[in-house]
């Protein structure tokens, strides 16, 4: 079974750009985590393609209920800055999306920064739960491949924010079946 959403045999079949690494300081499950380090500028996406021809076809059952997507993230800031619009109170932040395979948006997930809850003075790790409905599973369905992408951004001061993220899983379950994430993979982890 593919099991590369704790990170515990590196990248797996995550695409991951050089500000995103394997790190062993912090971990939620298992010794490793997925890294984001902070810095001036630092800009970077970590991406890992889901092909859903399982779920699709549990979606045209009407006995599938819904499907649930986790992960446990983190935060350590040095940046106290509150960005410049409501809308987006960071200077430095995160963002978990669903986007087609050549990037367009399909629905964003979560939002937060460096003034969001971090580790020095709330949870040390957040944990992220969103249960997709039928509703909303119907656009992903549309594409039968989506990308599920961390991005994450650093503002041009020196006062960094780091990132992690650890332990995800996405979940399609029905009345009497439970298919987790790692098995609606197409491709084998290159390790
Ligand atoms: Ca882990
Ligand atoms: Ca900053």
């Amino acid at each position: 079974m593919i099991t590369d959403g704790d990170f515990e045999v590196g990248l797996g079949n995550w695409q991951a750009d050089a500000a995103w690494t394997i790190d062993t300081t912090r971990a939620y499950s298992g010794s490793y985590a997925a890294h984001f380090a902070g810095g001036p500028n630092a800009a970077g996406m970590l991406t890992r393609t889901l092909a859903l021809t399982q779920v699709t076809q549990l979606a045209a059952n009407p006995a599938l209920l819904d499907a649930t997507l986790w992960f446990a993230y983190r935060i350590e800031n040095a940046d106290g800055g509150l960005g410049s619009t409501p809308q987006m109170p960071f200077d430095d932040w995160l963002l978990a999306e669903f986007r087609t395979a050549d990037g367009k948006l399909i629905s964003s997930l979560l939002r937060t920064g460096n003034s969001a809850d971090t580790a020095s003075d709330g949870l040390p790790w957040d944990r992220y739960l969103y249960r997709l409905l039928p509703a909303d599973l119907a656009p992903l369905n549309a594409f039968g491949t989506v990308n599920l992408v961390f991005t994450a951004f650093n503002d041009a001061d020196t006062l960094p924010t780091s990132f992690w993220i650890d332990a995800v899983r996405f979940c399609a379950s029905g009345p009497r079946q439970r298919y987790y994430y790692p098995l609606v993979l197409h491709a084998a982890p290159a390790q």
